[in-house]
């Protein structure tokens, strides 16, 4: 709960008093009740009494001038989008049809993960037991009273001046059993009007808490500071996560991971807490379904770490003849085992919030043919024509204005379009979207991949030889780092299933948790390794990936089936000699693909148990050190 002890109770009644409501009405209603003209309509009342307690001690907090309650509505959208030109936050861009660009502050480009915490009363709860009292990378913990004085600190009247907005969302389809509700409390129409991209919000949602008034509290306001058009407080931005209370609270950013709450904030760190204790997975995963030649669909999700082609998987075109893949989700996977025992997956999300640098008609057609009409796109290069230009687009650059609002000069050797830069587009305007990919059953999984970026030593597939061993290699996940984040340079970096940054909980529970999967009647999914990624000693990738990762997936799949493609390495089962179809491929070095060398995997092993033993100590489930002990003696005896 938010405990504002500071606020006076009288100004939670004058914020209710002043408070300014737009439900279902008109577009010119909302662009005038958006700027804050019209006589104050008090009509909070409609809120049902929860949501009504969280908008008034907001209010109370926040000090906002005006409380608009969004209704999800075009008219609210269209409003939003000319509040927002006017205050120089969006720009059109007349080459597409209704898209836009948004030009942050150049020091809000990322999630920052050193500034983001969970707090519990037992720090235990939150960090592994070898990292108590101290920085732990696999979870940021803030104890109840700095976490009482950050928001003390930053939150009263920071909204002066300023609309608040209430984004009541679903994420998931509303009404599956699987979804879940929040309520967003945000001062940036920004936010507003990509949570309506990325979650399922407005009315319905609300007309759902009417049934059931549980929700996930989130608040965030931006800060003051800023470039004109992005309010920001770089310096002082933090993002705190308070499960116990389903409370998320986050100041000084308005970008992507930072502060559409709903995205990593709820449902990773909140959901993976809420999975936890409800006996459901909530992982950072993709969702697509494949058909095979002979008809036969499959769905698998796949968890990598930021920027390593999750997108591209999601939406991939492959190459082998007769094949399909259609895209469930790109990013996160909610999953919980049926009463038949089959493990069903949604994807909580309602958009695609995806990294723009290196997609191309040849990485990623799909999102290609997504991205052009109903999008955002932010910190990408504008090119002349009111188009949008990034790294690797593969289009000529012409004369470009680079994310900063500079003209562009190719000699300096600065990226036009932020690393970082990203386009937050609907699914279901993806051409590929699967027709199940609102089934509020979810889908059913076959198989779960794991991957990451590994230049050197880690075979292309390998399949655990069962659940443990899959934990264990999820566990053990490394992946070169990328600009989601703060991180720099091509350092790899332990990334365990891919959710290092999105833990909401203690990794050494987080473990046990997926060890308790398998129970009696449940349908165990298989689980892969994944490399596209691997270099030659000269420095080129070894494998073609893109498209061509169908060719692996072919084989994941024919393993679901029990088929006897596979042989048994030190690793786990990799595809037997001729069993992985290389056909029309022409010179793909097998054997350097699929090479496992001694002297790279007792290091690797070596790392692993430094990083068991320094992250993680007496929290980690006896199961990983056996596993770890199977794969040094394998190796050994290789
Ligand atoms: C993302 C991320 O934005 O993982 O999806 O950083
Ligand atoms: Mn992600």
């Amino acid at each position: 709960m938010l405990h504002f002890k500071t606020i006076p109770e009288d100004y939670v009644r004058k914020a209710a008093q002043c408070a300014q409501v737009a439900i279902g009405c008109s577009r010119a209603a909302h662009q005038t009740a958006l700027r804050g003209v019209t006589k104050p309509t008090p009509v909070l009342a409609a809120l049902t009494p929860k949501v009504r307690a969280f908008v008034e001690r907001s209010a109370a907090l926040c000090q906002p001038d005006h409380v608009h309650v969004c209704d999800g509505s075009e008219a609210e959208a269209s409003a939003l989008l000319g509040l927002m030109q006017q205050q120089g936050t969006l720009k059109p861009l007349p080459k597409y049809d209704n898209c836009w660009l948004a030009r942050t502050d150049p020091a809000d480009v990322a999630r920052v993960e050193s500034r983001t915490f969970i707090c519990t009363d037992r720090e235990r709860d939150v960090v592994p037991a070898a990292r108590i009292g101290q920085k732990s990378v696999l979870g940021n913990y803030i104890a109840p009273a700095d976490y009482e004085k950050a928001v003390a600190d930053r939150f009263p009247g920071c909204m002066r001046g300023r609309t608040m907005y209430v984004i009541p969302f679903s994420m998931g389809p509303v009404g599956s059993p699987l979804s879940k509700i929040g309520v967003e409390i945000t001062d940036s129409p920004y936010v507003v009007y990509s949570m309506r991209v990325m979650t399922r919000m407005g009315s319905k949602v609300l007309e759902a808490l009417r049934q059931d008034e549980t929700f996930v509290r989130c608040l965030h306001a931006v800060g003051a500071g800023g470039v004109p058009g992005w309010p920001c407080d770089p310096q002082r931005t933090v993002i705190l996560h308070r499960p116990a209370d389903n409370e998320i609270i986050s100041y000084g950013s308005g970008y992507g991971g930072n502060s559409l709450l709903g995205k990593k904030c709820f449902a990773l760190r909140l959901g993976s807490v809420l999975a936890r204790r409800e006996g459901w997975l909530a992982e950072h995963m993709l969702i697509l379904g494949i058909t095979n030649p002979a008809g036969r669909k499959r769905y698998i999700a796949a968890a990598f770490p930021s920027a390593c082609g999750k997108t591209n998987l999601a939406m991939m075109t492959p190459t082998l003849p007769g094949y399909k893949v259609e895209c469930v989700g790109d990013d996160i996977a909610w999953m919980k085992f049926d009463s038949n025992g089959v493990l069903r997956a949604i994807n909580p999300e309602n958009g695609f919030f995806g990294v723009a640098p290196g997609t191309s008609a040849a990485t990623n057609p799909i999102a290609m043919s997504t991205v052009f009409s109903n999008t955002v796109f932010t910190n990408v290069a504008e090119t002349q024509d009111g188009g949008v230009w990034w790294e690797g687009i593969d289009t000529a650059p012409g004369k470009l204005t680079d994310w900063k609002g500079q003209p562009w000069d190719a000699s300096k050797k600065t990226p036009a379009a932020h690393p970082n830069s990203r386009f937050c587009t609907p699914a279901e305007q993806c051409p590929i979207i699967d027709s199940n990919w609102e089934s509020a059953e979810g889908v059913p999984i076959s198989a779960i991949l794991l991957g990451g970026r590994r230049p050197e030593g880690v075979p292309l597939v390998v399949e655990a030889r069962d659940w443990k061993h899959g934990v264990f290699m999820g566990a053990t996940m490394r992946s070169e780092a990328t600009a989601a984040a703060e991180h720099s340079g091509k350092v790899v970096m332990h990334d365990p299933f891919a959710m290092r940054p999105f833990f909401g909980y203690n990794f050494g529970e987080y473990l046990k948790h997926w060890l308790s999967m398998p129970q009696a009647g449940r349908k165990m999914p298989k689980i892969f390794h994944v490399n596209w990624f691997r270099k030659s000693e000269q420095g080129k990738f070894l494998w073609p990936g893109f498209g061509e990762n169908s060719r692996v997936l072919e084989w994941v799949l024919r393993r679901c089936d029990e088929e006897p493609c596979h042989q048994e390495t030190p690793l786990g089962y990799v595809p037997k000699q001729g069993e992985l179809n290389t056909q029309g491929l022409g010179d793909i070095d097998m054997k350097s693909l699929f090479s496992i060398p001694q002297d790279f995997w007792l290091k690797e092993a070596d790392a692993i148990e430094k990083y068991f033993k320094e992250e993680v100590g007496e929290d980690l489930p006896k199961e990983m050190w056996t596993e770890l002990e199977t794969l040094r003696k394998n190796v050994k005896h290789s």
